[in-house]
């Protein structure tokens, strides 16, 4: 993580608060910085010490998108061939860990895209989140067409697609892309007080549940179900689940082994 130039990576306890770093492009997603980004997160999942991460940015701008600049002279084999950007993208996706976004500011196209792919949302009271992938003559591509859709259901999606129009914190509360709003200068202690409160369970009941969570949008209900009741089933066969119950009967706080 020292060598990297566009991410910092700094441990707070259990957690590790991941921030993009690239002010002079308001934290435009260039390829460099992408591939930082997938280098930290690798360390984070290998790393047994981490329960779960935080990914920020700056006071002004979460990210403003993929860079502009790197894509304006890119053609259609240049991008398919590459797979841009999508491959190296979807790392934060894949994250077995937690993962929070703690947005300030700017999540713009491929900012918003980036923050949605994390498990939940927290933003600052001056957010602004939009596509505004429409106005630069493409669409968005990395997520702002599905997993927004799911956020917010079709009529606000369709808006902010369609339009590009950025909506606000408090909006974006309201519609369920963010599951709270903070005020400014408390956003990154809200944000790793809930990553720490996370890391602090047991850590295959966290993994499970989120896995569970993330089934909802992948497969027909009665499915979800049934891997939801596999997941809980399977809970009992860790030490988790023994130690949890028997520190809430015994009046204690629970020491979770990590097992
Ligand atoms: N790419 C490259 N540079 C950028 C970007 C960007 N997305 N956004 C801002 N910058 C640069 C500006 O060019 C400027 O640089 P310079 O000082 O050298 O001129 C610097 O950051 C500061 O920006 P502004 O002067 O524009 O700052 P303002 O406060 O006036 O405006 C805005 C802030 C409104 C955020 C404005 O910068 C803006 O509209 N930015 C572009 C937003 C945008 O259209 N984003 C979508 C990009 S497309 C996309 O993300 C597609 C994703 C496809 C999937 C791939 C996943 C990554």
């Amino acid at each position: 993580a020292e060598l990297c130039e566009f991410i910092g990576a700094e441990r707070r306890g259990p957690v590790m608060l991941v921030t993009l770093e690239r002010p002079k492009a308001l934290n435009a997603l260039c390829d460099q910085l992408t591939r930082e980004l997938t280098t930290v997160l690798d360390a984070i999942e290998d790393d047994d010490s981490i329960g779960a991460a935080v990914l920020t940015g700056s006071t002004k701008a979460f990210a403003a998108g993929a860079d502009i600049k790197e894509m304006q002279p890119k053609g259609f084999a240049d991008v398919y061939l590459e797979d841009f950007i999508t491959s190296s993208w979807e790392r934060t996706a894949r994250m077995r860990k937690p993962i929070i976004a703690a947005v300030s500011g700017y999540a713009l196209g491929g900012g918003a895209e980036l923050a949605m792919m994390c498990d939940f949302i927290i933003a600052s009271d001056t957010a602004k989140f939009g596509q505004p992938e429409i106005t630069i003559g493409i669409l968005p591509g990395a997520g702002g067409t599905q997993r927004l859709t799911r956020a917010v259901g079709k009529s606000k999606a369709m808006d902010l697609v369609l339009t590009g129009r950025m909506i606000d914190a408090e909006e974006a509360e309201r519609s369920g892309l963010v599951a709270r709003v903070v005020p400014a200068d408390a956003l990154i202690d809200e944000a790793v007080a809930a990553a720490t409160t996370i890391a602090g369970f047991s850590r295959p009941a966290v993994l499970m549940a989120k896995e569970s969570v993330g089934r909802a949008f992948e497969t027909p209900l009665a499915e979800g179900l049934r891997f939801e009741r596999r997941m809980f089933h399977a809970a009992f066969a860790t030490e988790g689940q023994a130690e949890g119950m028997d520190a809430f009967l015994a009046k204690r706080d629970a020491h979770y082994s990590g097992r």
